[in-house]
């Protein structure tokens, strides 16, 4: 996968590049990664990439032409450059702001399938409205607080589309048991010391039978969601067995609290 960043930061995304599940990503060629700075197609002679608000109120916008040329050059390089590429290519074009769509493992999941997107970094205190208008396919925000700027949330975006792609992951750390792909929080995990401060490791664990583990661990899962995020079990596909475990959860009444 091919994945431009639009910034007045592009130094930001060198901390990418250590080693690790993306950097090897990185250096086995299985994704390629460029930032651009936006500042770089202005035409001023001081490189001015935003612009008092019309109607007034503090903050500064991000003026629209840097941005419309970045995304055009960096398009037409793109045509250029990777084999079979051109504009019937659909590319998503990503404009990362906190008035967004919430990101989410399905959104993950649809951009994982592309070959290229784009990604613009807005400043919070606001783009001018035409990029939206004519610029960009979506916008994602990656929860509701308030960052300075889209960067760090085009970063958390790019790892979790970048983890899905076949080979980035070892077989060891498969993508397919992540919690939210089963729908579900992860189960409890321990490594040795099998007694540690005076806390053991489910016995379970260490019989070594295999369907029991999995059924425990089935069941852990399910108390955990039910604990911490009881709205998770609305959307995922359970088993009768599976519901009749979840009915009688929260009759013992363990759903209240995370223990
Ligand atoms: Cl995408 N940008 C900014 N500035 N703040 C955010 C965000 C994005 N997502 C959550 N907060």
């Amino acid at each position: 996968m091919r994945i431009d960043i639009l910034t007045l930061f592009p130094e930001m995304f060198q901390c990418l590049m250590v080693p690790g599940i993306f950097g090897r990503a990185l250096e086995g060629g299985l994704v390629k990664l460029k930032a651009h700075n936006i500042r770089d197609y202005t035409h001023d002679k001081h490189h001015v990439v935003d612009d008092y608000a019309y109607g007034g109120g503090a903050g500064m916008i991000l003026k629209p032409e840097p941005i419309f040329e970045a995304v055009e050059a960096v398009k037409a390089h793109i045509y250029k450059e990777e084999p079979g590429w051109d504009k019937f290519v659909e590319m998503p074009v990503i404009l990362l702001t906190p008035q967004g769509r919430p990101f989410s493992q399905q959104i993950a999941v649809e951009l994982s399938k592309h070959a290229g997107m784009l990604l613009i970094c807005g400043r919070y205190e606001g783009v001018d409205e035409r990029v939206r208008q004519r610029l960009v396919t979506d916008e994602i925000s990656i929860g509701d607080y308030v960052l300075s700027g889209g960067e760090l949330a085009a970063m958390v975006l790019v790892d979790a589309v970048v983890r899905l792609l076949p080979g980035v992951l070892g077989s060891e750390d498969s993508a397919q048991d992540d919690s939210y792909t089963t729908g579900l929080l992860e189960y409890p995990q321990y490594t040795r010391p099998v007694e540690y401060r005076g806390e053991m490791v489910p016995e379970v664990l260490l019989s070594g039978n295999h369907a029991e583990v999995d059924r425990w661990r089935h069941e852990q899962a399910i108390r955990r969601t039910l604990e911490r995020r009881p709205e998770l079990l609305d959307k995922v596909e359970l088993s009768s067995q599976d519901r009749e475990l979840v009915d009688r959860m929260k009759k013992l009444n363990t759903g209240s609290a995370i223990k």
